[in-house]
């Protein structure tokens, strides 16, 4: 039966038999990935355009990330909590001096990291702030995406997020996005504990605000003793041309998420940073789970920041960018199907016009074809973000594959 069906459509077709059909793919069954490269089962290589949504910034088992594993692997993987380990204090010193804040809480997830986020920001409300218990208001911008849990699509206004999972969390309000005068409006509410935003929305297609909005978030939550929580797990550890999302406009959240490349998709470590203030509202045995500040984890996170640095991925992504969206917006004069172009550093989207019935994910199965991978969201919108040790050639290799698709594609 499998040398009648190629090794992909075997193991596609056990992926439907035996898994949950909740996503979608691009039809390309990965076996192997090298930085920029990524070979599926058939030996076939692509350049990764979406790096796992931002997951793996430092490219595929970067050698010195996997060393770091592999060490502490042999050594130690996990204590819990209930214990403490000879790495996590280490770590903790590491991120803390890195970010510039007093204290980090160690978690897993990127949606772990939103959840540890508001439950601090309520516990300063009531216990700081001093809003009424059970009182406290958290305020979201439309088109915000910060995970799958229940408190995170209660915050969510696109129904394929949140339709048929009710009741939602209440205490939340939205606004949208990019709008100033909006979020004064909302967070004027002495309630209010926190304004939880994404510098840059991913989900919602690299959506970027005016230059400025971040700097008027910052300064309306001061105004209003309201905290500003920044999402910086797809935007952060140098996606945009800084290290920082924030870091364009020289603001300083008041609590920091970090998730995705934290571990330069290796595992799964994301972490919260914030002042001693915020973060002491909580007490021993009120939060954390089971991995979160795992020896491991650790190990592996200091290594995934240190080569981000050492190997000045933020300048990188800063510049090649600005290449990469040069040639988006020349193709885009050339071929009706592209109506935008956006991004900021190597975090860029197309949005694509729908031609004879053919949408977004028509272009890239295309682009598959040709040897790029990437992959729609919300229909017409084609995120680019590839690692960011990419090289010029190998980006204008890229850009090269994605003018013959969009130039001849009927
Ligand atoms: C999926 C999207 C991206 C995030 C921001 C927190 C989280 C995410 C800004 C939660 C996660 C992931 C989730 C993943 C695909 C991917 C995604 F398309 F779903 F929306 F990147 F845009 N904040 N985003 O983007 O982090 O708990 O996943 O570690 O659910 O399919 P997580």
């Amino acid at each position: 039966m499998i040398d009648e069906m190629t090794k992909s459509a075997h193991l596609i077709e056990l992926e439907d038999c035996y898994g949950a059909h909740n996503y979608h793919p691009i039809p390309v069954v990965i076996e192997k990935g090298e930085g920029v490269f990524v070979w599926d089962v058939e030996g076939k290589k692509y350049y990764d355009f979406l790096a796992a949504y931002s997951a793996v910034n430092q490219g595929h088992c970067h050698p010195r990330i996997i060393k770091a594993l592999t060490l502490q692997a042999q050594k130690l993987t996990l204590t819990s909590r209930a214990f403490y380990n000879s790495v996590l204090g280490e770590y903790e010193k590491y991120i803390c001096n890195y970010f510039g804040y007093d204290k980090v809480l160690p978690m897993n997830t990127g949606v772990e990291g939103g959840e540890t986020a508001l439950k601090l920001a309520r516990r300063w409300a009531y216990d700081v702030k001093g809003v009424k218990e059970n009182c406290a208001k958290m305020v979201f911008a439309r088109g915000n995406f910060w995970g799958r849990t229940l408190a995170a699509i209660s915050a969510s206004n696109d129904p394929s997020s949140f339709s048929g999972f009710g009741p939602f969390l209440p205490g939340y309000e939205l606004v949208d996005y990019n709008d100033l005068q909006a979020l004064e409006e909302a967070i004027k509410d002495p309630n209010t504990a926190a304004f939880m935003v994404e510098p840059i929305q991913g989900e919602a297609g690299v959506v970027v605000p005016d230059e400025g909005y971040l700097k008027g978030v910052r300064a309306l939550c001061s105004k209003y003793n309201v905290l500003f929580i920044a999402d910086e797990v797809q935007t952060g550890l140098c996606r945009t041309g800084k290290m920082l999302a924030c870091d364009h406009e020289e603001v300083k959240p008041d609590i920091l998420v970090l998730g995705k490349a934290l571990s330069g998709g290796t595992i799964p470590v994301s972490a919260v940073l914030c002042s001693n203030e915020i973060m002491l509202t909580i007490k021993p045995g009120e939060h954390g789970s089971t991995y979160g500040g795992n020896p491991l984890a650790c190990a592996v996170a200091m290594e995934a920041l240190q080569v981000l640095k050492d190997e000045k991925m933020a300048e990188n992504s800063e510049h090649l960018g600005k290449l990469f969206r040069q040639e988006m917006n020349k193709l885009k004069q050339e071929s009706n199907l592209i109506t935008t172009v956006r991004g900021k550093g190597l975090f860029n989207a197309i949005v694509i016009q729908e031609r004879n019935g053919k949408t977004a994910w028509d272009v890239c199965v295309k682009f598959a074809e040709h040897g790029l991978l990437a992959k729609p969201t919300h229909g017409d919108i084609i995120r680019f973000a590839p690692p960011l040790m990419i090289t010029e050639v190998q980006l204008m290799d890229c850009v090269h594959i994605i003018r013959e698709v969009i130039l001849n594609f009927n």
